[in-house]
């Protein structure tokens, strides 16, 4: 059977590259983009477009039936932040958006589905270092809530109807290209654009708050990387931990200080410190390396390179 994949999400800000990613692999016309909203004139122009409501199951059906899709990469999500503020809207997109997918696979409409899980799915009373795939897990926020739901019913999908579903849990993402929106770990990327066009940043977490992170490059080899694995290699249908690096906002300032000498950062916490608080602070990924050969490539001082490298021409 012919592969046609279909993103939801592919606006935001691991949508866009993966976008680009599996359109230059399979060629345009065989990855359909689709968001609430039109994406920017690059996106647009690089293949079929669909402005699509993940929350409508009979919208997300139409699209899935016209386009004969075979895989979905679900990545309409609201993230940790922006779930403090708007709870119920949080809970609604993510569980209904996932539903929506889960059941078109469930009826034999689509074959394989990737969906997002993140770090979030843990909690306070989680083993902080190293965290292992399988421990305690009470998050503490909506979206980890919603995260850890979805797991549960991912899993309940491939064991009880056979659904073909597969799961990383995304640390904090860095990258150029599309900002983030409404994340804890986003100041991992707000920082370079401060340290380009004025050369300090105020960080909205203070200088110890060790998170998990990966660089885009890595997260996408990542997503795509599980979705073309073996079907008898995904063994674990909830969501793989995924490592690459961890750091704290004093180290990716140290990062910069050796490209950008007279970078400063100070520290004015807020409400997502204690978002941060309840995360791990470096994550265990051996199932993913031993049943589907995850490797990351990117640590701190060369994803700094990068992202300097990458965006000093938008602040010359
Ligand atoms: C967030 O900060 O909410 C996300 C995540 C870790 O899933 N980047």
């Amino acid at each position: 059977m012919k592969k046609r994949i279909l993103i939801i999400g592919a606006c935001g800000q691991i949508g866009t590259e993966l976008t680009n990613f599996l359109r230059e692999k399979h060629g345009s016309h065989k990855v359909i983009a689709s968001d609430i909203r039109e994406g920017d004139d690059e996106l647009m122009e690089s293949g079929p477009f669909e402005v699509l409501d993940a929350m409508d199951y009979d919208a997300v059906q139409d699209v899935v039936i016209n386009y004969e899709i075979t895989d979905v990469y679900l990545m309409a999500a609201m993230l940790s932040a922006t779930a403090e503020k708007f709870p119920m809207k949080a809970w609604n997109l993510n569980m209904d958006s996932l539903f929506n997918i889960l059941n078109l696979a469930k009826e034999g409409k689509v074959n394989k589905v990737f969906w997002p899980s993140s770090i979030a799915v843990f909690g306070a009373t989680t083993p902080k270092q190293d965290t292992p795939q399988r421990t305690v897990m009470e998050p503490s926020t909506v979206y980890g809530i919603s995260k850890q739901t979805g797991e549960r019913w991912c899993e309940y999908y491939n064991k009880r109807f056979g659904v073909d579903v597969r799961s990383i849990r995304y640390p904090g993402i860095v990258s150029y290209k599309t900002l983030p929106g409404g994340g804890t770990t986003d100041y991992a990327i707000d920082i370079f654009h401060k340290a380009l066009k004025h050369q300090n940043y105020i960080c909205f977490l203070n200088a110890e708050t060790t998170l998990p992170m990966m660089y885009m490059e890595d997260a996408i080899r990542a997503t795509v990387g599980i979705m073309e694995a073996d079907e008898a290699d995904i063994k674990i249908r909830s969501s793989y931990n995924l490592a690459a690096m961890s750091f704290n906002p004093e180290e990716i300032s140290e990062s910069i200080k050796k490209h950008i000498p007279n970078f400063e950062i100070s520290y004015q916490p807020d409400f997502r410190q204690d978002i941060a608080d309840s995360w791990p602070s470096s994550i265990n990924d051996s199932a993913a390396r031993d049943d589907w050969g995850w490797q990351h490539r990117y640590a701190l001082d060369e994803m700094t390179e990068e992202m300097l490298e990458n965006l000093k021409g938008e602040y010359a």
